[in-house]
């Protein structure tokens, strides 16, 4: 199946598991602000990582129902991120996917809270879900090790102390946590709703690591022109230069289709760490 197709399969079965989601928020006027981040047009990179993952290793891939919630929590995880990454205290932007931010659309103290009701409610789902308690467990540790202070949490700390002479192994190390830590984790957490041995979960482990490293660098290079000069954000190609980082991009693309090297069912994850080197959004 192509990796277009899988994806038009996936994707709405993905949106109808988030899509009631909040209408039940007391004050009612606190579910549009919820749902709203929800609803702009993301690209659902790392929920689709988790559903291809479990896919590749599930002994009934047909029916997606045990890691939907996984798949979920890890997207509640990512938008909560941009709500509070876009707010005046941080990089403060008024537009996300060519649309207002939250702060923008409603007020500050919302975007907050709207955050802050995200993040809580990752681990909800994943408590509740369809799962043995032991693979319950370990989906907490998993997405709270990477989304905290020894992941995206800690690279944002990094990334907001960082000064405009940052090597590359900062940098690297940087965006190993911002954004490479929650997509590694989104992979890893497919595997662990399929039971996926420790071996499987090492693999898992690596391709995330290497997909996650392939699609910073390949954001690297689509917001070249917009990051340029001295007073923008350091980035690897201000380091490396525009061809070296697509060329690492997909040396590292590459890097995470070895990693899962004789798996019978890895197309599809194949075909994303292929696009995730190489993407034109
Ligand atoms: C505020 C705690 C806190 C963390 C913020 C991830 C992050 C840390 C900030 C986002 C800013 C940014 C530009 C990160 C680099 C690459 C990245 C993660 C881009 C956004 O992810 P996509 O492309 O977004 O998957 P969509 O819109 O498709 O969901």
């Amino acid at each position: 199946m192509s990796l277009a197709a899988w994806l038009d399969s996936r994707r709405p079965r993905f949106e109808a598991f988030l899509a009631d989601r909040y209408l039940d928020a007391w004050p009612a006027s606190f579910a549009q602000p919820l749902r709203y981040p929800l609803e702009t047009g993301g690209k659902r990179i790392r929920p689709l990582l988790t559903l291809a993952a479990y896919e590749a290793l599930a002994s009934d891939p047909g029916g997606l129902a045990p890691a939907l919630p996984a798949a979920a929590a890890v997207e509640l995880v990512h938008t909560y991120s941009l709500v509070h990454d876009d707010l005046p205290c941080m990089d403060d932007d008024d537009l996300r996917r060519g649309r207002p931010t939250v702060h923008k659309a409603f007020d500050e103290g919302t975007a907050v809270l709207v955050g802050d009701a995200l993040l809580t409610d990752a681990f909800a789902l994943l408590a509740e879900a369809p799962l043995p308690a032991e693979a319950r467990v370990q989906l907490v540790a998993r997405l709270a090790a990477a989304a905290g202070y020894r992941g995206m949490v800690g690279g944002q700390a990094a990334d907001v102390a960082a000064g405009p002479g940052l090597g590359e192994a900062d940098l690297t190390r940087l965006h190993r946590l911002k954004t490479g830590a929650l997509l590694q984790a989104a992979v890893v957490m497919g595997g662990l709703c399929a039971a996926a041995s420790a071996e499987q979960i090492r693999q898992l482990e690596a391709y995330g690591a290497a997909v996650g490293l392939a699609f910073q660098l390949a954001d690297d290079v689509l917001d070249a022109d917009q990051d340029a000069g001295a007073e923008g954000p350091p980035s690897f190609v201000k380091l490396l230069g525009l061809e070296e980082t697509r060329r690492r991009a997909l040396a590292e693309g590459e890097a995470a289709v070895a990693a899962l090297a004789g798996w019978p069912r890895a197309e599809v994850l194949v075909a994303i760490a292929r696009w995730a080197a190489d993407r034109p959004v």
